[in-house]
């Protein structure tokens, strides 16, 4: 019945020891190199990122701690009358390494449960906020805001020393975690519910359920969906941008509220987080257009090619790193067949599937033709009635925390220095090539 804090600090101990060592070994062994394509590439493909938490690989997708999508649906512990992994084993996973008992995530709800409430300068400042204030604008506004009482900040300026930090960076990613249901609810109810409804923990429910509950549902299949969400978006190795950010920003001896709340702004962007919104504002533009909720397989075709030729691009599809239909796809699509087969903006969803690959494939300069996790999560939102897709990415938000959190523990109890890679300009770039 061992508790998170001490098998993590077990954890901590024995891979400090290992790495070291590992370091010292082969700590001069090539990984690969750099190219000045890449350079001006957005860096694809450079080896230069650590990330103990989660492991992308192009064809495969995700693994968390070694766990595949479904192998955490088939092993992690669920509620009690849900078939999903709790987002709460997944962060005990994630900085464990290992898979925790039921009893061991009951205790990481409960604990996040006790730490739910806001303080009244959150509530206030959300509540002044104005109502067209972009949902992830306020969701970033309000973690930062948090680092007033960070635990981490208090010991760094009392002297604390480094070897010690992650400690209080746990202790700050924990309140962290606890507070954001409480957070996203507020915001949402703020904007499209004129402020009403229930603020109030149900200590007998889990992360996911209450956030549900607070938003203002009560369908168990939406908790459902939830737990589900709340879990696939939760790492996805460290080169993406709310995961670098968040780490550059820790880097720096920012505290977890801080580099968290910068990591938000990135995940806002719409080539990444937003693209959930996007997609589902560009189904709901070509169910107008057509006519239809769910038009024929001809029709979709030639309204992807008319997006394409206005020069954007078809959002939900393609990745920087992955080159198969990612997994988490698959997961919100099983999902989908098995509780709303019939549900006809699920089918167009199906079609768009069908559709788009080809067309995608057909561009030569495309490296990845295939779906990405934005491509479904907004039509299953939708079917149980979270029908403001500018409210999306705020999901995605409070899922990636877990990941990110996780690392920044990590990050400081190996003790990785602050990020500083060289940069070059062009013209310097061009009398290396010349000096040759
Ligand atoms: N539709 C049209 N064009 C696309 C495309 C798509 N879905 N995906 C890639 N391309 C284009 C790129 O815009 C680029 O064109 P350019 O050379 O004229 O600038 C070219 O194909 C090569 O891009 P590629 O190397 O395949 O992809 P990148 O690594 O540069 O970009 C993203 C990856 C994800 C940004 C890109 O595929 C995209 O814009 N997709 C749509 C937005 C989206 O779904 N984002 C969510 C991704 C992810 F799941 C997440 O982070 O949440």
């Amino acid at each position: 019945k061992a508790d998170l804090r001490s098998v993590l600090a077990e954890k901590i101990k024995s891979e400090q020891e290992r790495l070291k060592k590992f370091v010292k070994e082969h700590g001069n062994t090539k990984l690969g190199e750099v190219k000045i394509s890449q350079i001006y590439g957005g860096m694809r493909g450079i080896p230069a990122l650590l990330c103990e938490t989660s492991l992308l690989d192009p064809n495969e997708g995700i693994r968390f701690r070694g766990f595949s999508i479904p192998e955490c649906q088939k092993q992690m512990p669920k509620a009690e009358c849900g078939d999903e992994p709790l987002p709460e084993g997944i962060f005990w996973l994630l900085l464990t390494g290992n898979i925790p008992t039921a009893e061991q995530t009951k205790m990481v709800t409960d604990e996040w449960n006790a730490k739910a409430a806001l303080p009244d300068y959150v509530k206030k400042m959300l509540d002044n906020l104005p109502k067209d204030l972009h949902p992830m604008s306020q969701f970033s506004m309000a973690v930062t805001s948090l680092n007033k009482d960070s635990k981490f900040l208090k010991a760094y300026h009392s002297g604390v020393k480094r070897a010690e930090f992650w400690k209080y960076s746990l202790e700050d990613g924990i309140t962290l975690l606890a507070k954001l249901p409480n957070i996203a609810a507020r915001i949402y109810r703020n904007i499209y519910r004129d402020g009403k409804g229930c603020d109030e923990i149900d200590k007998k429910l889990d992360w996911s359920a209450n956030y549900g509950r607070m938003l203002g549902f009560d369908d168990p299949f939406f908790f459902e969906l939830l737990r589900l969400y709340l879990f696939l978006h939760s790492d996805h190795d460290s080169g993406n941008v709310s995961s670098h950010t968040t780490h550059l920003v820790a880097s720096a001896l920012s505290d977890p509220f801080l580099a968290y709340g910068a990591g938000l702004s990135g995940l806002a962007g719409p080539l990444h987080g937003l693209a959930n919104q996007e997609v589902l504002d560009w189904i709901g533009k070509m169910q107008k257009e057509l006519g239809s909720k769910n038009p024929p397989e001809d029709k979709v075709k030639e309204y992807v090619q008319k997006t394409l030729k206005s020069g954007h691009v078809i959002p939900g599809y393609g990745h920087a790193v992955l080159r198969k239909t990612d997994p988490r796809y698959m997961a919100l699509q099983a999902f989908g067949e098995r509780y709303l087969p019939k549900y006809e903006t699920y089918l167009l969803v199906k079609t768009i599937y069908k559709v788009v690959p080809p067309i995608l494939k057909s561009m030569q300069k495309i490296k990845n033709p295939w779906a990405n996790v934005d491509a479904h999560s907004g039509v299953l939102l939708r079917y149980y009635g979270l029908k403001e897709m500018e409210y999306y990415t705020v999901l995605f938000g409070i899922s990636r925390a877990i990941g990110v959190l996780s690392s920044i523990t990590w990050h400081r109890a190996l003790q990785i220095p602050i990020e500083r890679p060289k940069s070059f300009t062009s013209d310097a770039l061009m009398k290396f090539v010349k000096g040759k």
